[in-house]
Parts: C-alpha cells; sequence; structure tokens
C-alpha cells in the first residue's frame, strides 16, 4: 500500500473536484460572442448548489485580468482588475458570492513569470536604464554587434531575446515578445507579486493555479544551453539555463509563508513535465512549497494500461509525504483527451472509461469544460485560429485554440453560447453534443461524470483513501484497489478495473479480494450491478468500479 492521505482531517482540496473554466468560452452574457463573468454566473446552477447539477467543488478561472490578449490572457496587463472583456471587478465579486453560496469555490489563476508588455511595470522598466523600474524585468547587453545575449529559444517560437531600441538592449521573453519575463532576483518584483496575491486572498477566493513556474529560476548570467538533437528551436536545446533552476524553489516557499495565514487557500502549480525531478519536486520538503501540483505526465499519454500503471508505480510513490497527486487529462494548451484517447479506437467508450480513471485514481481530479460532455477538438481553417502559437505551427502541430471553443449548452443557434458570433466556431457536434440533450439521455457521458463525482463524494476510499495495485492475468487491464477506514473502525473497499483494449477480455482477480459487488460500468451495454464472480469478462474499452468486502 502506498498511504498517501489521512482520511480524517482531510483539506478540502485533496478530496475536491476542481472544473476549470477558460473565461474567452463558457458563456456570453452580452452578445459579444465572447464568454464572461456574468455569463459564468448565469451557469453557475450546471456546476454545483442543486441535485441536478455536476457537483463539481471548485473552479479554477483561467485568467480574467486586464490584457492585450496575446496569449489570451496569460499577458496580463493589471493584476488587480479584471478585463473589461469579461466584465468588471463588481461582477467578479458578485460571481465569487454567489459560487460560495452554492458551497464552490474559485481559484485564480496567477502568472508570476511574465507580465505583459503593455503592463505599466514594463512600460517604466522599458523606457530608460535609469528608471525606478530598471531592474523588474530581464535586460541584458548583447553579446557583440547584433549578437544576442545567449542562445536561448522561447517555448512559442523563435529566440527569447528581443531589442528594445529605447534602452538599446535586449530583453527576455520565454514565450511570446509581448510577455517580458520578470526579474524575480528582484526583490521589489516579489512584494510586489505578492502584494498581487494578497489582493485576491483578501477579497475571498480560495487559491491559485501558478501558471508556469519551473520558468522562474533561470542563471541571470545567461550561458548558451547545451544542444541537443530535436525537431524545432525549443527542442533543439537542452533548457539548463533558461528554467528549472532552484530559485523556483525558493519564491514558491516563499508563497506558501504568505498563504500560510489563509489556512483554506489552497496553491496548485503547473511546472512541465521534464522539470528535474518532476512535477513532485514543487511539493517542497516537509510540505513547504504546494499544495498541489499537475503531473502532466497522464495529460500527454495515450491510451495505454502500461502508462497508467507507471501512475501508480511511479510518479505517485515519488510523491513527497505531505503531498497529494492531481488527475487532469485535459486543459487549455493540449488538444481534448477524448479525441488523444480514442485516436486508434472508440473514443466515446475511451472517454467514458477516462471518467472512472479520473475519478478514481489517488488524486485530485482537474475537469476542463466540456470534457463532461465529450466535447470534441475543432478542426479549423487557417482563418478562424486565433492564438499565435497555434498559428505558428499549423498544420504540423494541434495547437491549442482546437479546445478552447465555446462551451456547448444546447441545440440552439451557438449552442446557447452566445447570442453573437462567438470568438471561434463551436464543433459541429454540439447539436448532438450539448448539456440540454444529455441531461434528457440517462447513458449519456455528463450522466456518468455526475454519477462517478456522486460516488467519490459518498466514499473516503475513492477521494481520499490508500491505493494499491494488483497484479492480474490481462497485462491490458488497469487494477487497483483503493481502501480506507471509516469512523466506526470498517474498511471501506473498492476495486477499479479498466479494460485498455478493444477487445473483450477476461480477467482473474486474486482470491482475496473477498467478496465483489458491481457498483458501476462504463459500458452502455453492461448488465446490470450486483454480485459477481472472481472471473469476469469485461467489454472492450469497458470500465467497472466494484465494492469488496460486502
Ligand atoms: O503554459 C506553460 C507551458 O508549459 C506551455 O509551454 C504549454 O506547454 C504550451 O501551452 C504548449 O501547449 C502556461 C499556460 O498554461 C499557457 O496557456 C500559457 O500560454 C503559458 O503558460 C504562458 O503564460
Ligand atoms: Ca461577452
Amino acid at each position: 500500500m502506498v498511504d498517501i492521505s489521512p482520511v480524517a482531517g482531510v483539506p478540502w482540496w485533496r478530496s475536491a473536484v476542481f472544473y476549470q473554466i477558460y473565461p474567452w468560452s463558457f458563456q456570453d452574457s452580452n452578445g459579444d460572442g465572447i464568454g464572461d463573468l456574468r455569463g459564468i454566473e448565469s451557469r453557475l446552477d450546471y456546476l454545483a448548489g442543486t441535485p441536478a447539477a455536476l457537483g463539481v467543488d471548485a473552479i479554477w478561472l483561467s485568467p480574467i485580468y486586464p490584457s492585450p490578449m496575446k496569449d489570451f490572457g496569460y499577458d496580463v496587463s493589471d493584476y488587480c482588475d479584471v478585463d473589461s472583456r469579461f466584465g468588471t471587478l463588481t461582477d467578479f465579486d458578485s460571481l465569487l458570492r454567489e459560487a460560495h453560496r452554492r458551497g464552490l469555490r474559485i481559484i485564480m489563476d496567477l502568472v508570476l513569470n511574465h507580465t505583459s508588455d503593455q503592463h505599466p511595470w514594463f512600460l517604466e522598466s522599458r523606457a530608460s536604464r535609469r528608471s525606478a523600474k530598471a531592474d523588474w524585468y530581464c535586460w541584458a547587453d548583447g553579446k557583440a554587434l547584433f549578437r544576442r545575449p545567449s542562445n536561448w529559444n522561447a517555448r512559442f517560437g523563435g529566440s527569447s531575446w528581443t531589442w528594445d531600441p529605447s534602452r538599446r538592449q535586449y530583453y527576455l521573453h520565454s514565450f511570446l515578445k509581448e510577455q517580458p519575463d520578470l526579474n524575480w532576483q528582484h526583490e521589489p518584483v516579489r512584494a510586489a507579486m505578492w502584494k498581487v496575491a494578497r489582493f485576491w486572498l483578501d477579497r475571498g477566493v480560495d487559491g491559485f493555479r501558478l501558471d508556469a513556474i519551473n520558468w522562474l529560476g533561470k542563471d541571470l548570467r545567461w550561458p548558451n544551453n547545451p544542444l541537443r538533437f530535436g525537431l524545432r528551436g525549443y527542442t533543439r536545446q537542452d533548457h539548463r539555463y533558461d528554467r528549472d533552476q532552484a530559485a523556483a524553489h525558493e519564491i514558491m516557499q516563499e508563497l506558501r509563508q504568505l498563504v500560510s495565514a489563509y489556512p483554506d487557500a489552497v496553491l496548485i502549480g503547473e511546472a512541465a513535465a521534464d522539470t528535474p525531478g518532476g512535477p513532485a519536486a514543487f511539493y517542497g520538503h516537509g510540505g513547504d512549497e504546494l499544495h498541489l501540483v499537475f503531473d502532466f505526465r497522464l495529460l500527454k499519454s495515450p491510451w495505454r494500461a502500461d502508462r497508467f500503471r507507471r501512475f501508480l508505480s511511479e510518479y505517485v510513490p515519488a510523491i513527497p509525504k505531505g503531498g497529494w497527486p492531481t488527475i487532469v487529462f485535459s486543459n487549455h494548451d493540449q488538444p481534448r483527451h477524448i479525441d488523444r484517447y480514442g485516436k486508434d479506437g472508440d473514443a466515446l467508450a475511451r472517454a467514458r472509461a477516462a471518467a472512472l480513471l479520473l475519478f478514481t485514481l489517488p488524486g485530485t481530479p482537474f475537469l476542463y469544460y466540456g470534457e463532461e460532455l465529450g466535447m470534441r477538438n475543432a478542426r479549423l481553417r487557417y482563418g478562424e485560429l486565433r492564438d499565435p502559437y497555434t498559428k505558428r505551427f499549423w498544420p504540423f502541430r494541434p495547437g491549442r485554440d482546437p479546445a478552447r471553443t465555446p462551451m456547448q449548452w444546447d441545440g440552439s443557434a451557438q449552442a446557447g453560447f452566445s447570442t453573437g458570433r462567438p470568438w471561434l466556431p463551436l464543433t459541429p457536434e454540439y447539436t448532438r453534443v450539448n448539456v440540454e440533450r444529455e441531461i434528457a439521455e440517462p447513458d449519456s457521458l455528463l450522466h456518468l461524470y455526475k454519477q462517478l463525482i456522486a460516488l467519490r463524494r459518498a466514499s473516503a476510499a475513492l477521494s481520499c483513501g490508500d491505493v494499491s495495485l494488483l497484479e492480474t492475468n490481462a497485462a491490458d487491464c488497469l487494477v487497483y484497489e483503493r481502501s480506507a477506514r471509516s469512523a466506526d473502525g470498517r474498511t471501506e473497499r473498492m476495486l477499479i478495473i479498466v479494460n485498455f483494449s478493444g477487445r473483450q477480455l477476461d480477467v482473474n482477480l486474486p482470491e482475496r479480494v473477498g467478496q465483489t459487488r458491481l457498483l458501476l460500468s462504463t459500458s452502455c451495454y453492461a448488465s446490470q450491478s450486483g454480485p459477481m464472480g472472481k472471473q469476469m469478462r469485461l467489454g472492450p474499452d469497458e470500465g467497472r468500479l466494484i465494492q469488496l468486502d460486502v
């Protein structure tokens, strides 16, 4: 058994289900084709607080701050306000109040590594080498005439250095050139950003998702990155010096200290999957950094039992004591998992089995809006694209716009998202794949999500129990047990079996599993729930949730 959590006194974010809202795309309230805060507020009943609701516990809002939107909000020009496209601070307070009234928490997205080039801090910093904010960003002289300070490449293509004619120096940008990197070794930068964190915590938000934290530590002497084999600029170098330096951990420790004054606030970090030590490094030692860290190795994995097995046998045990895993299959940066898993098989069957994994693997699940419906990646023409990263690598990389299309509420024009023309097109499936339709269909993916969330909520074993991996005869099946001792001293045990193959499989369970009772099958064709034996036949891509010792 991997002991990963005490059952009693579990902090809310360990047993919670998070729902990521991409503000551009959830609900438009004023017909301009762009989602907004009033729109989100009008849809809260869908998420929580009523018996019909999905039943999630917290919303992660991708950035809503004023922004030139070069990176759709991840280029912030004012950290303490709301972009006028999305509404006002008053709208935000109202949204937070209404969410809290339903027992729904809200966490903000905090972009620490960089600001927009239109942020007043950068405007001042770039104005002159003698300005009060001269050292707030990463400025450097060229190595020689017309030579950049280093060979560093930006995540979104091209060099990380751009020449600024007014300062006659280069500035560093790890992403777009409109996203200059802050200098975190400069104390006033930290003080300013911690003031931002307090601004939102004092307003009542429940924590932060921290953007791109492994970029915070870099070598300010700008040594060249060693080269390696790769297909394009960014992967052709080993990012030894432009990210992943130890300084990021100090910064996280400082933030954790600050947040400890707000006992219920959660810190969730986004670190690239290939950061040294893996994402687990950001839990710190003895719980002195982040509460949760995204693990993108599942987010990038195909539909294969061995990959998910590795999650249980390697990734989870690597998490230091006091840490807790996250389960995330989709987000705003990657193609939706229904298409990733379904590439060479039955997409819907796999999305259903994946839902079982999402809510029963040990860790805090993160849903990306619309995945509960089975929303697909949109096939967009070049002229329809909005995201500069997607445009730059189109059509060679799938990019991000295909997973950012408007939420599909119903079968009417614009899917109930807007009365105007949406900022990105709807997926063509929306007349079939939408909330209204799936509420009416008992076998829908939406109902399965709801059912699983409810089962998870009622079960200490599923929400925060221990986990152990079971070996069986079937390598294409993942079999694991979750267990927890309840207050009356009884042990609750749940068995999860997922068939990752597109074929029927016979699985022999070890004798020691005891009595079994089927609680749920992800297959629409499966037989009724009830008692079952040690040998079972699973349908293609079928997942089962089984109660033990009943
Ligand atoms: O992403 C950081 C990150 O790791 C990206 O390189 C990601 O892999 C990329 O989007 C390719 O799919 C965060 C945000 O999630 C992303 O939306 C922002 O664009 C980026 O930071 C810059 O703020
Ligand atoms: Ca709007």
